[in-house]
C-alpha cells in the first residue's frame, strides 16, 4: 500500500491566504490508495473457491458451471488428486458486471450413482427446455468417465443418470450446439485426465504414471475426442473421433510440441461460420485455439487466446452475449494455492481476419 500526504485546504485556511481575517487552518490527512493489481480482472466469486468456468446463456441470462474446489485431505500429485471436488454450484448474472447469484449446490457425487470421487470440470446444454450437465467423476475403479444429469431448469438441481456415459472416458467434457441444432460431446484430457491410458476408444494402460502412454516427442499428440451426441442428450450416437490438430502444414502436432498440443479443457464455439476449437496446453500453460470448417475438423492451430495465469492450471469458456464475446477463465488470486481457484471474465475480441487477439491476463 501507498501513503499519499494529502493537503485538505479549508475555507478558513483559503480566507487566510487571501491575507483576509481568520486564523489559518490547514489540515493534512493521511490517505491510503491502494495497490494498482496485477491482475486484469477481480475474481467473479469470493464466498467458494470455484474453477474451469463453462458458461453459457440461458433465458437471456448468463448462466456458469464451473468446478466447486475444496481443500481435502489428498496429497497433491501429478495426477491431480488434490483436486478432491465433491459437488457443483451454478451461477447466474444477468449481464457481464452484474450481481451474481450463487444458486447453491446443484449436483453431489453422492447423488451420482457410479460415480466415487473427483468432480472435474463440467459443461452444460440446453435442448426443448431441459437442461442438461455432462461431468467428470471417477467411478468406483478410479477410472475417469463422463457422466450427465438433468434439471429443468438452467439453475438446477440436476439429477444424475444412474450409469456414464456409455463408452465415454477421461475428462473436461463440453458441448457444443451447432445451428443445425446437432450437439456434438469434446472431452480428453492427458496426465491425471487419463487419455493416455486410451488407444482407439479401448482402456490399454502401460503403466499407472501421468506420462505412462504418452507418444514420443516426434509422434503425432493425443488429440481430444469427440462425437454427436444422441437426439435425448444422453449418449453418443457415434463412436468417439480424433479431434485433429494440425500446424500450418497439415501436419498434426507432434507429442513434443509442448507448447501447442493439447492437454485439458476442450471449449469449441462459432463464430462467422468457422468452428474455434480452443484448449489448454496443461504444461506450458496457455489457452491455445485451431479452426476448423466444421465440428469434427480438422482444425488449424493459430495462437494463444489466453496467456498463462497465476496457478498451474488453465482453463476456460468462450461466450456470446449481446453482440460482444467473453471469455470466462480462473487464477489463484484468492488464495496462490493452484487447487483453490477462483473464476474471472473478460471479453474477447476477434480480428477482422477471423483470428483472436490474446489476452494477457497478469499486468506487467
Ligand atoms: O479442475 C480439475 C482439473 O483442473 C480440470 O478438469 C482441468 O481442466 C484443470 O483445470
Amino acid at each position: 500500500m501507498k501513503k499519499h500526504f494529502v493537503k485538505t485546504f479549508t475555507t478558513a485556511a483559503v480566507i487566510s491566504f487571501l491575507g483576509l481575517s481568520c486564523s489559518p487552518k490547514t489540515e493534512e490527512k493521511v490517505v491510503v490508495a491502494p495497490e494498482p493489481s496485477k491482475y486484469l480482472n477481480a475474481p467473479l466469486v469470493t464466498e467458494i473457491f470455484t474453477a474451469d468456468p463453462s458458461a453459457h446463456v440461458f433465458e437471456g441470462k448468463i448462466y456458469i458451471y464451473p468446478s466447486h474446489d475444496v481443500e481435502s485431505e489428498v496429497v497433491e500429485d501429478d495426477m491431480g488428486a488434490h483436486f478432491n471436488m465433491t459437488d457443483y454450484h451454478v451461477f447466474s448474472m444477468d449481464k457481464p458486471g452484474g450481481q451474481i447469484t450463487d444458486h447453491g449446490k446443484v449436483l453431489d457425487v453422492a447423488d451420482v450413482p457410479w460415480a466415487k470421487r473427483q468432480m472435474w470440470a463440467p459443461d452444460a446444454a440446453e435442448k426443448d427446455g431441459k437442461f442438461y450437465l455432462y461431468f467428470p467423476a471417477k467411478d468406483k475403479d478410479d477410472i475417469f468417465r463422463i457422466g450427465v444429469a438433468v434439471a429443468d431448469n438452467p439453475a438446477g438441481p440436476f439429477k444424475a443418470e444412474p450409469e456414464a456415459i456409455k463408452g465415454s472416458y477421461s475428462m473436461d467434457p463440453t458441448v457444443f450446439k451447432d445451428e443445425d441444432g446437432s450437439y456434438y460431446l469434446y472431452f480428453g484430457g492427458i496426465w491425471g485426465g487419463q487419455l493416455q491410458q486410451y488407444r482407439n476408444n479401448k482402456h490399454t494402460p502401460v503403466g499407472p504414471g501421468p506420462t505412462d502412454g504418452i507418444p514420443a516427442k516426434n509422434e503425432p499428440s493425443l488429440m481430444p475426442k469427440m462425437a454427436k451426441l444422441s437426439s435425448d442428450m444422453l449418449q453418443m450416437a457415434e463412436a468417439p473421433k480424433d479431434v485433429n490438430i494440425l500446424d500450418s502444414l497439415g501436419n498434426p502436432i507432434l507429442a513434443g510440441d509442448s507448447v501447442r498440443r493439447f492437454f485439458e479443457a476442450a471449449w469449441m464455439h462459432k463464430y462467422n461460420g468457422k468452428y474455434y476449437f480452443s484448449y489448454s496446453t496443461g504444461d506450458t500453460h496457455n489457452i491455445a485455439y485451431a479452426i476448423g470448417d466444421n465440428p469434427y475438423g480438422p482444425f488449424t492451430y493459430q495462437g494463444v487466446v489466453l496467456n498463462p495465469v497465476q496457478g498451474w492450471t488453465n482453463h476456460h469458456s468462450i461466450v456470446e452475449f449481446e453482440g460482444k464475446w467473453y471469455i470466462f477463465y480462473h487464477d489463484t488470486e484468492l488464495t496462490n494455492k493452484t487447487h483453490l481457484r477462483n473464476i474471472k471474465m473478460t471479453e474477447l475480441v476477434h480480428n477482422e481476419d477471423g483470428t483472436i487477439q490474446t489476452i494477457e491476463p497478469l499486468r506487467k
